[in-house]
């Protein structure tokens, strides 16, 4: 029993890696539900290498934007794709909420024509250079909204179906760590803990209800 038990604790440093550790946060609502689609920020005490500029598509389908909130480092490009028949009159907005410097650099607009048999849909591309959060939305369609987050720091997830964001391998040290979601309109306290050996374990609770997903 004994041994067994020291076989698991030497297993656990092993998947942690030297001066590291794991670090998972659930977020919840306002009622204690779980929250996908929020974004957990980790500034480690040895923040590393900045976070790296990526390419993604964001899709317009049936109304929507797809991914609903997407993360990415500044400098990335984002590249919009209409998937619809009809067409999308896309706008983003810098969102204020959050953030010391509000303008992330990305107000922009453009109309993307509706694919059609044999045509694809209205694409474009847009770079964001500065960390924040944009806010997208159509000027077609009032209901369509969605979400750029800009980071700045490498260590930022956003929470799976069950609200959980999980990090492993964060450098051993006083941490700070940050929660933002799109319906929680003042932000959360930033959260201090301490990364070692042994995981961090921990949720954060929300003061809002976020509306539920529409898929
Ligand atoms: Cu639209």
């Amino acid at each position: 029993m004994l041994k067994n038990t020291l076989f698991l604790i030497a297993a656990c440093a092993i998947s942690a890696g030297a001066g590291a550790g794991n670090v998972q946060f659930q977020v919840l609502d306002k009622e204690g539900r779980a929250v996908p689609d929020a974004v957990v920020v980790l500034y480690p005490a040895t923040p590393g290498v900045p976070p790296a500029a990526s390419k993604v598509t964001i899709g317009q389908q049936r109304m929507r934007f797809l991914p609903l909130v997407t993360v990415v480092a500044p400098g990335s490009t984002l590249h919009f794709t209409n998937l619809d028949r009809w067409d999308h009159h896309i706008r983003g907005t810098s969102a204020a909420q959050g953030f010391a410097d509000a303008s992330a650099g990305a107000d922009f607009e453009m109309r993307l024509a509706g694919a059609n048999p044999g045509t694809p849909g209205g694409e474009a591309e847009v770079t964001v250079q500065k960390p924040g959060a944009i806010l997208l939305g159509c000027h077609l369609h009032g209901s369509m909204r969605g979400h750029v987050f800009v980071t700045d720091s490498a260590w930022t997830i956003k929470t799976d179906d069950d609200g959980i964001a999980r990090f492993a391998a964060v450098p051993e040290g006083a941490a700070q760590l940050r929660v933002w979601h799109a319906e929680q309109l003042v932000e959360l306290p930033r959260r201090s803990l301490q990364v070692g050996a042994a995981p961090v374990l921990d949720s954060v609770q929300l003061s809002v209800v976020p509306r539920r997903r529409k898929y």
